[in-house]
């Protein structure tokens, strides 16, 4: 048989399939995307779902003159394939390699970069908008997932591209799928289209209807012309849509090249906004992934006959595992305490919550600074929300947290899950910015667990304080310490000396205090007495400590897994600044002013020297250079 992938090398090749060996090709991409994956990792069942589309609209236009902006962009890698990147997908998602998420530095076909939800919309229209000022002549196409149509900023550029009228084709892939089941009232409109009667079938039976009515007057021809009208609210598929100026399309099969094709053929001659309904299968065409969408959305290597994930050696229980029984616990003592989720119930690990109280979980779809907001309306109200997000999702919600919560001190527990590096999706995903997006905002405290005991503690700390409170954990296992039953309250603003040393102290932040210890080791093996301070709070700081590791050591040496840009080390440095300890000397040791790749956590965090033997390697060459101790 032969092999017709082989010859994609841009999208020009697939201009003179036939329908036959487009349908052959999508099975020779879905054996590409299922074995890639499963030796990468990576986001399976979405771009399962959109092979065909895809295939499509790859035929159809002309990229990278007509531009494609793909939403959330974790769907991309069938466009990645057809647009000159197949040779090199087995990178995928690996240090040096092809990245994950569409980025316009890696391909003129990625005509904007994504990770985060619901920018596509808004993105496409600039783009659009920006086409039309110059005069330009192409095509604008943004593919935005039902989950990702939860977003409020998708409403924001509806709401625009509906008023202008610019020509803008948005394509909604609705597979009844966030990354869990899809949440929400537009959901539910979503499916409500999908089973009711297509416009035509309506238009034709009210149309037979008003031919039978015998001529008896105006009034009743009137009365059936105005129901005619209603109706359309009712039965109407799109009608939302239509009534904010877009032309709509669909509900259409989106496994079916040639009605695809045929639509988007259509569509080409409209005027204004146009929005095309597919309705697509996640996971198509692969039954682990058909069966079990949300575990496939994003997955780790896994083993293609069984589906099964690999597991790797016997690892201690990650963070949010952790967190998932602490949270439960805790929430059995006070019923009070409420959880939030954007979109990730699974992820975040609040799906055992959710199961226990379900009167008392929220999942709000990716709406993140609706989540904050909701949150701190519920706190006026004497609740204890517990809103659970990745650190690089809450960045959405900067201004929420800054007016609705911290401005009026209401008690809002923020965990901000996968802080610092996260691996393969890179920069987009990396939680690198939270200490500086957070510490500036007044009446935030920000606590760091250096174990998974120490992450219990903080939350039943807490959920007994009056403030708003963020806590940062790392992706991934703990450092495996027993766990205990019970929680202790930790006194705020006080850290924890775990070492002591005469030459120099390393004051580090939550995941970076192993490292650090081990670090401490090795420049022990070299006569460097490095002692260890787990700072706990990085607001507030621990000044009373500060000042005294000022006048025993002289040498502070601060190591977060955060940029060091308005980081931990900042905090510190404005501290010592401020108490005029003029003559300490600091390193910071932290992630650069830069946008850090993807590539595996361990690897990336050893490129960043903030592994034990680079953080070991950071301080010696520091002490040879200006010495140790006072
Ligand atoms: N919050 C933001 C702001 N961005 C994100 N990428 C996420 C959360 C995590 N996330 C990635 S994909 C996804 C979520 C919640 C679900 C997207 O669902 P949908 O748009 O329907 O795409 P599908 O995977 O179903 O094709």
């Amino acid at each position: 048989m032969s092999n017709l992938l082989q010859n994609i090398h841009s999208p020009q090749d697939l201009k003179n399939l036939s329908f036959a060996q487009l349908e052959k090709l999508a099975g020779e991409i879905r054996e590409l995307l299922i074995h890639t994956v499963a030796a990468n990792g990576g986001h399976l069942a979405p771009n399962l779902g959109v092979v065909e589309l895809t295939l499509a609209l790859h035929k159809m236009f002309d990229s990278p003159n007509d531009k494609f902006v793909w939403d959330v962009g974790h769907q991309a890698y069938v466009h990645k394939i057809l647009t000159g990147r197949r040779e090199n997908f087995g990178t995928l998602r690996t240090a040096g390699g092809i990245c994950g998420f569409p980025k316009r530095c890696e391909s003129v076909h990625d005509a904007f970069g994504a990770g985060h939800s619901s920018t596509s919309i808004s993105s496409a229209l600039g783009i659009a908008i920006a086409r039309d000022m110059t005069g330009a002549k192409y095509n604008v196409v943004a593919i935005i997932g039902d989950g990702s149509l939860t977003g409020g900023q998708a409403y924001e550029a509806l709401n625009h591209a509906g008023h202008l009228g610019t020509n803008l084709t948005v394509i909604l892939n609705d597979n009844e799928m966030s990354i869990a089941k899809n949440v929400g009232a537009m959901s539910e409109y979503l499916a409500k289209m999908r089973t009711a009667p297509t416009y035509s079938k309506v238009k034709h039976d009210i149309e037979y209807l008003l031919r039978r009515i015998p001529a008896i007057g105006d009034s009743v021809a009137n009365t059936a012309e105005r129901v005619k009208d209603s109706l359309k609210y009712l039965l109407v598929p799109g009608v939302l849509f239509e009534e904010l100026g877009f032309t709509y399309f669909g509900p259409i099969d989106g496994h079916n090249i040639p009605s695809i094709l045929e639509v988007l053929d259509k569509t080409k001659s409209v005027k204004g906004p146009v929005l095309i309904h597919l309705l697509t299968q996640k996971g198509k065409g692969y039954l682990p992934a058909e069966r079990n969408a949300d575990k496939f959305h994003g997955v780790g290597p896994f083993c293609v006959e069984t589906g099964e994930v690999i597991k790797k050696s016997v690892e201690p229980p990650s963070y949010t595992q952790v967190f998932s029984e602490a949270i439960i616990k805790l929430a059995e003592r006070n019923p009070d305490l409420v959880a939030i989720t954007a979109a990730m119930p699974e992820g975040t690990g609040l799906k055992k919550f959710s199961v226990k109280f379900p009167k008392r979980f929220f999942d709000v779809g990716i709406a993140e600074q609706h989540a904050v907001t909701l949150a701190a309306g519920m706190a006026t109200q004497g609740k204890r929300p517990v809103v659970v997000i990745y650190s690089t999702f809450l960045q959405r919600a900067y201004d929420q947290i800054l007016h609705d919560v911290c401005l009026q001190n209401l008690p809002v527990i923020f965990m901000l899950d996968r802080a610092g590096i996260v691996g393969e999706d890179g920069a987009t995903h990396h939680g690198v910015f939270d200490y500086s997006f957070l510490r500036h905002i007044p009446n935030m405290v920000i606590m760091a667990p250096k174990d998974e005991n120490e992450l219990q503690n903080m939350l039943f700390t807490a959920i007994s304080l009056n403030t708003p409170v963020a806590i940062r954990y790392p992706r991934g296992s703990g450092v495996g310490v027993a766990l205990k039953t019970d929680f202790t309250r930790l006194e705020v603003g006080k850290a924890e000396q775990l070492v002591e040393g005469k030459d120099l102290v390393l004051l580090a932040a939550g995941s970076m205090v192993e490292p650090c210890r081990s670090a401490a080791a090795f420049l022990k093996e070299k006569g460097i007495a490095a002692g260890v301070v787990n700072t706990r709070f990085i607001k507030p700081l621990d000044g009373q400590l500060i000042r005294q590791l000022a006048r025993d050591n002289g040498v502070i040496v601060t190591v977060e897994d955060n940029v060091l840009t308005g980081g931990f080390g900042s905090a510190v440095l404005e501290y010592i600044n401020s108490q005029h300890l003029n003559w300490v000397k600091v390193l910071r040791l932290g992630l650069p002013d830069k946008f850090i790749e993807h590539g595996q956590r361990g690897y990336l965090l050893e490129q960043y020297g903030l592994d034990a033997e680079g953080i070991a390697a950071s301080v010696e060459q520091f002490i040879r250079q200006f010495g140790a101790g006072k």
